[in-house]
């Protein structure tokens, strides 16, 4: 058995030589027009492995504070602050920006059509399909960099998705108006982990009605910031609602990516 595995070990070092050797024999017999496309070549295969590798090698979450904040006493709704962090929030962001495919929608609003005020993207398992405010989204396949990201935040919310709903607010005169995510695809109480990238932007939540027992609105205001992560937990679409307020002072672009459980029908 073991003497198999040696030979084949073998074997694959001498192709490998071979191969290295027909590489290098041929480059010096290129034009030299030629080998500068190859180099050119081979400086974006670098460049693109670095990219990928900086963004998968190290595990920027293993530093991140690992306490969470609890937004309110008595809410299963926790900040992480800095989940992302030493460069990250910034590689994540501009790998997303240019690869994500993003979309602008529609909405009905008193039977006209306008565009839905930022920009969104959908991925997730095969299969998994979502309709909110009147629009049904099918998923795009999980990209490497969007799994590696989905890994890091189960592993901090000890919880599995299946999707996310990625958001582009362009600048301040993008927003979300208030709701809660109870489509019934997300099933009774469910965990949304919400990854904020790029500009920072207010979140804010508001109690439902009747949702404490001295029955009386509470608003909270967070500021969220690059490479801050936040945890919707139980309860939190059933007693309170939140949203993205137009900001007009800010000129940056941000992305929220919310991770979500779709149930899928049978
Ligand atoms: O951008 C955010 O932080 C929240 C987005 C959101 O609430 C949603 O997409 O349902
Ligand atoms: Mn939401």
């Amino acid at each position: 058995m073991q003497s198999t595995k040696q030979n084949t070990k073998q074997v694959i070092k001498q192709r490998t030589n071979e191969i290295k050797k027909s590489i290098s024999e041929n480059l010096r017999s290129l034009p030299i027009e030629k080998l500068q496309e190859v180099l050119e070549f081979t400086e974006h295969l670098r460049q693109d492995s670095l990219l990928k590798q900086s963004i998968s090698d190290t595990d920027p979450t293993a530093k991140a504070s690992s306490l969470p904040k609890l937004v309110y006493p008595d809410t299963k709704i926790y900040l992480y602050r800095n989940f992302l962090n030493d460069g990250q929030p910034e590689r994540l962001y501009t790998e997303l920006i240019e690869n994500i495919a993003w979309q602008q929608d529609l909405i009905k609003s008193y039977g006209r059509e306008i565009p839905l005020p930022r920009l969104t993207a959908w991925y997730g398992d095969d299969g998994v399909a979502y309709t909110y405010s009147g629009i049904s989204m099918h998923p795009h396949p999980w990209t490497p960099t969007l799994s590696l990201v989905k890994g890091w935040i189960e592993n901090k919310a000890q919880h599995q998705f299946n999707s996310v709903l990625l958001n582009q607010y362009r600048d301040g005169n993008d927003s979300v108006a208030w709701h809660s995510d109870d489509e019934p695809e997300l099933g009774k109480d469910p965990i949304i982990a919400s990854l904020s990238l790029g500009a920072s932007r207010k979140f804010e939540l508001r109690s439902r009605s009747h949702s404490n027992s001295d029955n009386i609105e509470i608003l909270l205001k967070i500021l969220l910031n690059s490479g801050d992560l936040l945890i919707m937990g139980e309860g939190t679409q059933q007693n309170w609602q939140h949203q993205i307020p137009k900001m007009r002072e800010v000129k940056e672009t941000r992305i929220n990516l919310t991770f979500r459980n779709i149930l899928l029908s049978k």
